[in-house]
């Protein structure tokens, strides 16, 4: 397999004003004909050069044909999957008919079978799985669709636009044809038959258009829409206010499907959404999946301008709609809840998770040079990091500056494919500022260092912060330019009061540094004493900052900095110091030290009426395994385990009462409701719960008991369950089970018993982990179901990190097996491998001999990528 790149790009030598496509849908050969309308693209410099089709290994020719002429096998060739006709007009309608195996199709990209139901995957390269097209993003068609079917196992045959026919063929079939005006590249192409039922509810638009909203799912699930439902009209409503864009067509659906290798995706008019991120009600899910199922309807909603409307031109501009994007349902949910806690949430995510990507072997820019399979690109990178990159934007031009770049972009480019300099240049248009330093963010991979020391002179009531920057070097970029960063800072009085300060003539409580230089000094007036700095509140950039703040500085700004945010940034500071110092004795075989600061600052947090309890359950939990991991120099995941153990036992033996206390005080009362008030009481009243059973109380753990037995909704179940199986109660066998029989015929819960099952630190881990696999309600084909598996070994140190190798072997094993079946979900897995070189030398050596092991597999090209490149 080879690499493409984004020099090499050129426009596209035809383009398709208009795609006539037929499925004659059937169990064993669907019959794909399509007529497209083709021209010469003007601006090729080419007025001979061949028509080039990209199809699939499992897409048949049929026939083609020139306007009315049939080709013959001469004129054209099938090589490497592409069709190749080297004589055309230079306008004419190419017919081309293919036969397609859906319900064979394992790769859950192109048209497929899911339970009873065909639906499709076209983004990114999926589309070429059903024709043959210029499957590429800068080509954009108007698609008129008809489905034929079966009307009895396909009552509902959905597809993009408006149905503007139904009716009877020869054969006594039922058609339905639909037509989506909107030009569109084929990634945005959506096809969905089944025997589904809907739920209905409409939207009045800004300008007073009625549209009908529709969701449908399998008939058992009907009953879990009414959130998803809700969350569409509020994310409407918001882009038209926060935005100012309105929905276009007079029709917007959502399919659920419980076989999907991602979320959801973005089809024009007709979202498909995996089960997971769309079905909610109180018994079967828990608040995070509520809060995701809002989250993704907005996300897929917005697309309908930051990547319908306006869409890519090539896939190196990935993070043009998906940081954006991102950035939106961002901030969307921290208007609909809190905002505090959602940055912390997505921030602590992309600090564990993305600045792990940055660190390894797979490390690339948001705006990638090239590629070898650009389905490994949908990366915690190209989103999460390409949102902070939109973020820093808001933070530099302002909320009304931004939104005139938004609106500029959104008007210059309505209709177009374009790319990440346009987006750019539409935000400096608008506010006549120049980001071209700042445009490297796009360009350079890794996660910039910034150090800050400090200075005051009592006399002259002068501060200076003296910065510098660094970014680490990346597979082949091994020399880093400045970056813009925006370092937002506010200063701290000795007695908690915010100290302000005159910076460039101006008097501030907070203000926005612009680091642009390796280093640079930042000179503040008028600081009438020697502050505590608040650096980088609410995480202006996405950077790893090193100030060396005393434990007792920590302390303060942990119950007293003005920014909420970083009274949480403070806190996971002050336990990751305290975890260090412990992964070190336990390492040098010394006993564990039983002091801990943290003691301090949650008994003050504890005993603060005035905190949204939200906040303080975030602040409480102790920095993850994961992030942990990606702090290490050299990551000994043992060291890190116990380390945290031994801090959470301390903490609860300390606090044991306050605990108690918290947890009696945070019930909610009422039916349940996914709203931020009662969210915050329920993950602070389990995080209580957890350090109560953590101290060793047995009456913490009957009251775990308990609130499992009682529980009326999934949130108060599943905490309560994975309290009592993690900390390894008498009951956790029995209550496992109980469990699973409660549920066995709810997909989505036996995946979170599928994991917590995983996920179980006990003598056989790995053997559990087996015995899961061969589960009758285990499903290879549902990567939901082998993703929760896969995930919950990860999680379990003992059994994934043993080193006799086994868990690694284990791991392989299923790549090896995914390999052909479904690449995308099999590249996926090779995640926890990538990190070999990052672990203690013996796991490092078992990890990497896996890698080799699978390198020597005839691999896809998702999957040869990954190892490959984690291997160079
Ligand atoms: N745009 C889709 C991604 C689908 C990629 C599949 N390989 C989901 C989203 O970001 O909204
Ligand atoms: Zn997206």
């Amino acid at each position: 397999p080879s690499a493409i790149y984004l020099k090499d790009y050129k426009v596209p030598e035809f383009l398709i004003d208009k795609t006539e496509l037929t499925f004659d849908l059937d169990e064993t050969q669907t019959i794909v004909t399509s007529r497209l309308h083709l021209r010469r693209n003007p601006e090729s410099n080419s007025a001979t050069a061949p028509l080039v089709l990209d199809g699939g290994e499992d897409v048949k020719l049929i026939g083609v044909a020139i306007d009315t002429y049939e080709l013959p096998k001469e004129e054209y060739s099938l090589v490497n999957d592409k069709l190749i006709i080297t004589a055309t007009p230079n306008e004419f309608i190419l017919t081309c008919e293919t036969l397609i195996e859906p319900q064979n199709n394992t790769k859950l990209e192109g048209l497929y079978r899911s339970s009873s139901m065909f639906c499709t995957q076209c983004e990114a390269e999926g589309f070429r799985h059903i024709t043959y097209y210029l499957d590429r993003p800068d080509v954009m068609s108007v698609f008129t669709t008809t489905i034929i079917g079966d009307e009895s196992k396909y009552p509902v045959m959905l597809s993009n636009g408006n149905e503007i026919e139904r009716g009877k063929t020869e054969e006594g079939k039922t058609f339905v044809t639909w037509n989506d005006p909107f030009p569109k590249p084929a990634y945005l192409f959506a096809l969905v038959a089944g025997d589904l039922n809907v739920i209905n509810d409409t939207f009045v638009t800004m300008s007073g258009r009625e549209v009908a909203l529709q969701i449908y799912t399998e008939p058992h699930n009907i009953d879990k829409v009414d959130f998803a439902m809700d969350s569409l009209k509020r994310s409407m409503k918001w882009d038209e206010e926060v935005y100012g864009r309105e929905y276009d067509l007079d029709i917007f659906m959502i399919v659920a499907v419980d076989d999907f290798n991602m979320g959801a995706m973005e089809n024009k008019g007709l979202n498909i959404f995996n089960s997971s991120c769309l079905l909610a009600s109180p018994k079967t899910t828990t608040d995070d999946a509520y809060l995701r199922v809002e989250a993704v309807v907005a996300h897929e909603y917005f697309h309908n301008w930051s990547g319908n409307r306006v869409t890519c031109r090539d896939w190196f501009q990935l993070s043009l709609k998906e940081g954006f994007t991102v950035f939106r349902d961002q901030s969307f949910s921290a208007d609909t809840h809190s905002s505090v806690v959602k940055r912390v949430e997505d921030v602590s995510f992309l600090k564990t998770a993305q600045f792990a990507e940055d660190a390894g072997p797979m490390a690339h820019p948001i705006r990638p040079a090239s590629f070898i399979e650009i389905s490994n690109f949908y990366t915690l990178t190209i989103y999460e990091k390409g949102s902070e990159v939109v973020r820093m934007i808001h933070t530099l031009l302002g909320e009304e500056g931004f939104r005139k770049g938004s609106d500029l972009y959104f008007e210059r480019h309505d209709g177009q494919a374009v790319t990440c300099d346009d987006f750019v240049a539409a935000m400096e248009d608008a506010n006549d500022v120049d980001l071209s330093q700042f445009k490297r963010w796009y360009s350079q991979a890794g996660t910039p260092r910034v150090t800050v020391t400090d200075e005051y002179d009592e006399a002259s009531k002068t501060y200076r912060l003296h910065m510098s920057q660094m970014t680490p070097p990346t597979p082949g970029q091994p020399t880093k330019l400045s970056l813009h960063i925006p370092v937002k800072v506010g200063l701290v009085s000795a007695n908690n009061e915010p100290l302000s300060f005159v910076y460039e003539g101006n008097t501030h409580d907070e203000t926005v540094l612009h680091l642009k230089d390796a280093e640079q000094t930042f000179v503040f007036e008028n600081v009438t004493e020697q502050p505590v700095p608040s650096l980088l509140r609410e995480f202006s950039a996405p950077v790893k900052l090193n100030y060396d703040y005393s434990t007792e500085q920590l302390l303060q700004l942990m119950s007293g900095d003005a920014d909420g945010f970083n009274r949480w940034s403070a806190s996971q500071q002050l336990a990751v110091n305290e975890l260090n110092q412990l992964i070190v004795q336990y390492q040098a075989g010394q006993t564990l030290s039983e002091e801990t600061q943290l003691l301090k600052g949650f008994a003050t947090l504890l005993s603060d009426k005035t905190l949204d309890p939200a906040m303080v359950a975030l602040i409480l939990a102790l920095p993850s395994q994961a992030y942990m991991s990606e702090l290490a120099e050299e990551i000994d995941p043992h060291g890190i385990k116990a380390a945290r153990k031994h801090l959470r036992e301390l903490i609860a033996k300390g606090l044991e009462q306050e605990f108690k206390v918290a947890y009696e005080t945070n019930t909610t009362d009422g039916p349940y409701e996914a709203t931020a008030e009662q969210i915050a009481k329920r993950s602070l009243k389990n995080a209580a719960l957890a350090y109560w059973v953590a101290a060793g109380s047995d009456e913490a753990a009957s009251v775990a008991v308990r609130q499992y037995r009682n529980a009326d909704n999934m949130t108060d179940q599943f905490a309560a369950l994975s309290i009592i199986v993690n900390f390894d109660l008498p009951e956790a066998d029995e209550l496992l089970n109980a469990f699973y029989e409660q549920w066995k015929h709810e997909a989505l819960v036996v995946i979170k018993w599928l994991m917590l099952s995983a996920a179980r630190e006990q003598e056989n881990g790995l053997a559990n982990v087996k015995s899961l696999m061969e589960h009758p309600n285990f499903d290879i084909k549902n990567p939901n179901k082998l993703r929760a598996v896969i995930g919950g070994l990860g999680q379990n140190t003992q059994a994934f990190h043993n080193l006799d190798g086994s868990g690694y072997a284990f791991l392989a094993d299923q790549i090896i097996l995914m390999n052909k079946r479904n690449p995308q979900i099999a590249s996926r897995l090779c995640t926890p491998l990538t990190r070999w070189q990052r672990m203690e030398p013996e796991l490092s050596g078992l990890m990497k001999a896996q890698l080799e092991r699978i390198a020597g597999e005839d691999l896809s090209k998702d999957v040869y990528e990954v190892v490959s490149k984690s291997l160079a």
